[in-house]
C-alpha cells in the first residue's frame, strides 16, 4: 500500500481469527485476511466501518432520571447526561460504596457474562471481578449460555468436566480422516460456527477436513432441521427440533432389539444398562421406544431409522452432537442419551469411535495442542460465595429470597441492588427480552463499560465508554492454537474511551483499594509481567517463546505445540483398563444409570436418560403458535457485536429468515417479503428468505441484531430473542433454553 509516515498495516487478533489493518490518519481503513489462513472469516471487513461508527460511546453517561433523582424508572427510554471523567468515576465509586456498606456485597451482580473482545490483559470480565474481589465481592454467575447444560449433566454421566473432555478428550480431525467410516452429526457441524474460536483460531480448517472427508467417501449424515448445519456434500435427515432424543432412543431399540449392543463394554466399562433397558423396550411403560414410535416425534421413517443404527453398528461410528442440541428444554437428554447409545455400539475409547461434542461449534474443536499455562490476569478471591447459573438472571431479578434448584443443590436467589457489567450484551444474549426489560428495572443502579450504544447499554444508569482492543496493545493467543499475537495499538482511543483496567482503576482508587486493584502496574507493566510469567512456564514445558520486545517487532510467532495425530484420549486407557483407570463418576464407569442424579429426584431429569418433550415445539398437542424458531448464531458476525455498522448495509435489516417454501406459500408470503414473527412473548420485523433446505414447520431468524427501544412492541430490526421462552433447561442444568420457542409469521404489508 501506499506509505507514508501515517500510513500503516499491523496483524492484529480477535475471536473470529487474525487479519491484517490497514490504519491511515488514525483510522482503520481496510482489513485483510491473514496470509496463513486457508479459510479466513469475511467478518473482520465490517470492522472499520464499526470501530468508528456514529454508535460509539463518547463520552461517560449518565441516565438523566438517575443523575437528578437516583429514579429507576425510565431505563432505556430516558436520554443521558455526558459527564467529565472524575465526576462520572465520583459518582459510581460513592453509589458502589454505599450499596455495599448499605446491603453488602451480596447485593451487587458482577456474573458479567459475555464475549468481550480477545487479548489477554484487557479481559474486560476478568478486569472487573479483579475489581469487585478488592471491594468485598460480587455475586457471580456459572457456566455459559454455549453450554450451561452440558457442563452440568456430563461430569454426572462421564466424571470428566465438559470442557476438559472438549478440549482434551475427543478425538482430533486427523484421528476421525483415519478412522471414521460413519459421522452421525446431530445439529450439524457448521463452517459458519467454526470462524469462531474464544480467543483467536488463526487457520480456520474445518471446511477443508470435509473436502478430505468426502473424498475418502466417509458417509456424513448431518440430523437436524437444517440442511447447511453441515458442509455441502453431506447427507441430510431431516428432523424437527428437540426431537433428537425420540431418535437416538429408537437407534438404541434397534441395536438391542437386533442383538447388536456391545455386552462387553456395557459390562465392562458403564454400569446402570439393567436400569434403563427396562424403560428402552417398553417394560417399564409400556410403550417401546421403537422406530415407530419415534417416526411421529422426529419424522423419520421407520426404515430409515433401522438402516442407520445397522450402520452405526457395524462400522466405525462417530455421534458428534451440536451445542445447540443443549440449548433447549430438557438439553441434558440428548447429551446424556448419545453417551448411552455410544456406550451400547461399544466404540467409546477406539480412535474415530463413540460420542463427541461441539466439534464445529468453534473453530479449536478437533486441534490438539501441547498446552500452556499463564496470559491470565489474576482475578483474586471472591469473598461473597453466592453463584446464579448464568442464564437464571431474569428469574434472580425477578425472585430475591426465593428458592431454586441447581444441580443437587437449592439456594434462594440474592437480592441484587446494583449490577456491574462489562464485556457482555445481556440485552443480546438473554431470552425473552420484553420479560428480561421488566425485571432489569429492578435494581436500584446498572453500571456498564462498553465501547457501543448497545441494547443493554441503552438501559442502564452509568455508562463507562470503553475502548476496542484496536485502541490499546495487548496478546492474543487461545489454548486452542498455535499462534501468538502481539496486538499493537492501531489507533488512538475513539472519542473519550478509556482502558476498562483505566476505568476501574480510577473507580479502585477512589474506594480506597487502588493499590490492591493495580499492584502499582500500568497496563504496559502488566503485559509485560503476565508475559513474561507465560514465557517462563512455556520455557518448563519446553516451548521457546520469543522475548515481548522481538514479539513486538515480529507481531505475530507460531509456536511449535501442534500435537495432532492419532488421539490418545482418556477413554482409550479406560477402555482397555477400566478399574485402573476408572473415571471419576461414583461408580468409576460412564453411568447410564445415575444414582446421584436420581437421588435428586426431579422430575424433569430422572436417572436415566428418557424422552421428554419440551413445553413449545412441533409436537405439541395444542400449539400456540404453529412454527418452531430456531435462532442460531449469525454467519457474518460475532452475536450482535459490529451489527451496529452491519445494520447500515442497504437491506440488511430487518434480519433475514429462514422458512420451508410450503409454509411461506400457505401465508401468502414471497421471498424478499417484510414480515412479522410473533408470540405471546413479543414480536419482530424480519425479511423472508424461503428455502427448502429448512424443515416444513421450522424457521430460523440467526441472533444479534440489536433489541429495539422499549415501546416498539414490534422489534424493528430482527431480533429472536423478543420470542424465546426463558426457563432452564431443567432443575440439574439451569442451561439457556434459547431453542424452545413456537411461533407465527404473517405478511407485513410495508
Ligand atoms: N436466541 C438465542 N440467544 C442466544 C444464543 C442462541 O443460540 N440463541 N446463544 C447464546 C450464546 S451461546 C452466547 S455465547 C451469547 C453471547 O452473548 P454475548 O457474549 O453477551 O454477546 P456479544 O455481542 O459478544 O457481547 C459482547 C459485548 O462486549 C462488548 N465489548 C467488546 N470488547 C469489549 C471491551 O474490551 N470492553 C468492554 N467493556 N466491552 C467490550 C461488545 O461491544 C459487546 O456488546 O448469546 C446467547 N444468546
Ligand atoms: N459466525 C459465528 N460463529 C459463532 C458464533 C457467532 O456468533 N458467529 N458464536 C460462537 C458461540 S458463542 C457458540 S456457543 C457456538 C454455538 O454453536 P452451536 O450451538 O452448534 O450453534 P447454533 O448456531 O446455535 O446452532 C446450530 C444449528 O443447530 C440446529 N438446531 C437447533 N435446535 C436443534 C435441535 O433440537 N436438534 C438438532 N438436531 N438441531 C438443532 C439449528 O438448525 C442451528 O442452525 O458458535 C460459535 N460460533
Ligand atoms: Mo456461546
Amino acid at each position: 500500500m501506499a506509505g507514508g509516515a501515517r500510513s500503516t498495516t499491523k496483524v492484529t487478533s480477535s475471536h473470529w481469527g487474525a487479519f491484517e489493518a490497514d490504519v491511515e490518519d488514525g483510522r482503520i481503513v481496510a482489513t485483510r485476511p491473514f496470509a496463513a489462513d486457508p479459510q479466513p472469516s469475511a467478518i473482520s471487513s465490517i470492522l472499520p466501518a464499526a470501530v468508528h461508527h456514529r454508535s460509539r460511546v463518547l463520552r461517560p453517561s449518565v441516565r438523566r432520571g438517575w443523575l437528578a433523582t437516583r429514579g429507576r424508572g425510565g431505563r432505556g427510554s430516558e436520554d443521558f447526561v455526558a459527564l467529565p471523567w472524575d465526576e462520572a468515576l465520583d459518582i459510581a465509586a460513592s453509589e458502589i460504596d454505599r450499596v455495599r456498606k448499605t446491603h453488602g456485597n451480596e447485593a451487587i451482580f458482577g456474573g458479567s457474562y459475555g464475549w468481550g473482545s480477545a487479548g489477554r490483559f484487557h479481559h474486560a470480565q476478568s478486569q472487573l471481578h479483579r475489581f469487585l474481589n478488592c471491594i468485598g465481592g460480587y455475586v457471580a454467575s456459572f457456566g455459559s449460555y454455549s453450554t450451561g447444560c452440558a457442563q452440568a449433566i456430563i461430569p454426572h454421566v462421564f466424571g470428566m468436566n465438559f470442557l476438559d473432555l472438549l478440549y482434551e478428550h475427543q478425538d482430533s480431525w486427523q484421528t476421525i480422516y483415519d478412522h471414521t467410516e460413519t459421522l452421525v452429526m446431530f445439529g450439524g457441524i457448521n463452517p459458519k460456527n467454526s470462524q469462531v474460536n474464544a480467543g483467536g483460531g488463526t487457520e480456520h480448517e474445518t471446511g477443508g477436513w470435509f473436502a478430505r472427508f468426502a473424498a475418502k467417501a466417509m458417509r456424513r449424515i448431518n440430523i437436524g432441521p437444517q440442511r447447511d448445519d453441515a458442509p455441502e456434500g453431506c447427507e441430510w435427515l431431516p428432523v424437527r427440533p428437540a426431537s433428537d432424543t425420540a431418535l437416538m432412543l429408537a437407534l438404541a431399540h434397534v441395536i438391542e432389539t437386533e442383538g447388536l449392543t456391545n455386552r462387553d463394554f456395557l459390562a465392562r466399562c458403564t454400569v446402570g444398562f439393567d436400569r434403563f433397558r427396562p424403560y428402552l423396550l417398553g417394560e417399564a411403560d409400556g410403550q417401546p421406544k421403537s422406530p415407530e414410535w419415534a417416526h411421529p416425534l422426529c419424522g423419520v421413517e421407520p426404515a430409515e431409522i433401522r438402516a442407520l443404527a445397522r450402520r452405526m453398528a457395524t462400522t466405525r461410528t462417530l455421534i458428534t452432537l451440536s451445542w445447540s442440541l443443549q440449548r433447549g428444554e430438557h438439553g441434558e437428554q440428548p447429551y446424556w442419551m448419545s453417551a448411552v447409545l455410544a456406550a451400547m455400539l461399544g466404540q467409546i475409547g477406539l480412535p474415530g469411535g463413540g460420542v463427541g461434542y461441539g466439534y464445529g461449534a468453534i473453530g479449536g474443536i478437533g486441534k490438539s495442542f501441547q498446552g500452556l499455562r499463564g496470559m491470565t490476569f489474576p482475578q483474586g478471591r471472591n469473598p461473597v460465595e453466592t453463584v446464579i447459573p448464568v442464564a437464571r438472571i431474569a428469574d434472580m431479578l425477578r425472585n430475591p429470597g426465593q428458592p431454586y434448584d441447581f444441580n443437587g443443590r437449592r439456594g434462594p436467589f440474592p437480592d441484587i441492588r446494583l449490577i456491574f457489567w462489562a464485556g457482555g450484551n445481556p440485552f443480546h444474549h438473554h431470552q425473552d427480552l420484553n420479560a428480561l426489560h421488566e425485571a432489569w428495572q429492578k435494581p436500584e443502579t446498572i453500571i456498564v463499560s462498553e465501547p457501543w450504544w448497545t441494547a443493554t447499554a441503552k438501559r442502564v444508569d452509568i455508562v463507562f465508554p470503553a475502548t476496542t482492543p484496536y485502541e490499546r496493545e495487548d496478546i492474543g493467543r487461545s489454548s486452542l492454537d498455535d499462534y501468538l499475537f502481539h496486538m499493537p495499538r492501531l489507533i488512538p482511543p475513539v472519542g473519550e474511551a478509556r482502558d476498562d483496567y483505566a476505568i476501574l482503576s480510577g473507580l479502585a482508587e477512589r474506594m480506597g483499594v487502588g493499590p490492591a486493584f493495580t499492584e502499582g502496574r500500568t497496563a504496559e507493566e502488566w503485559i509485560a509481567t503476565l508475559y513474561a510469567e507465560y514465557r517462563r512456564l512455556a520455557a518448563e514445558e519446553g516451548v521457546e517463546v520469543p522475548g515481548l520486545d522481538e514479539l513486538r517487532a515480529r507481531n505475530w510467532v507460531r509456536l511449535p505445540i501442534r500435537t495432532d495425530g492419532p488421539s490418545r484420549t482418556h477413554f482409550a486407557a479406560f477402555r482397555e483398563n477400566p478399574e485402573t483407570e476408572a473415571l471419576k463418576t461414583p461408580s468409576g464407569k460412564i453411568e447410564i444409570f445415575s444414582e446421584t442424579i436420581d437421588g435428586f429426584g426431579y422430575e424433569d431429569c430422572p436417572g436415566h436418560p428418557i424422552w421428554l418433550p419440551p413445553r413449545e415445539w412441533l409436537g405439541a398437542a395444542a400449539p400456540a403458535a404453529p412454527l418452531h424458531l430456531v435462532s442460531p448464531q449469525p454467519g457474518d458476525k460475532l452475536h450482535s457485536q459490529l451489527e451496529s455498522a452491519l445494520a447500515d448495509v442497504p437491506g440488511a435489516r430487518p434480519e433475514g429468515i429462514v422458512m420451508h417454501p410450503d409454509d411461506a406459500v400457505a401465508r401468502g408470503i414471497s421471498a424478499g417479503d417484510l414480515v412479522r414473527v410473533f408470540n405471546a412473548r413479543g414480536a419482530c420485523r424480519a425479511r423472508a428468505c424461503v428455502s427448502d433446505g429448512i424443515h416444513p414447520g421450522v424457521v430460523a431468524l440467526p441472533t444479534g441484531a440489536w433489541f429495539g427501544d422499549p415501546g416498539d412492541n414490534l422489534d424493528p430490526h430482527g431480533n429472536p430473542n423478543v420470542l424465546t421462552l426463558d426457563v432452564g433447561t431443567s432443575r440439574l442444568g439451569q442451561g439457556c433454553s434459547a431453542h424452545t420457542a413456537l411461533v407465527e409469521v404473517a405478511r407485513l404489508d410495508a
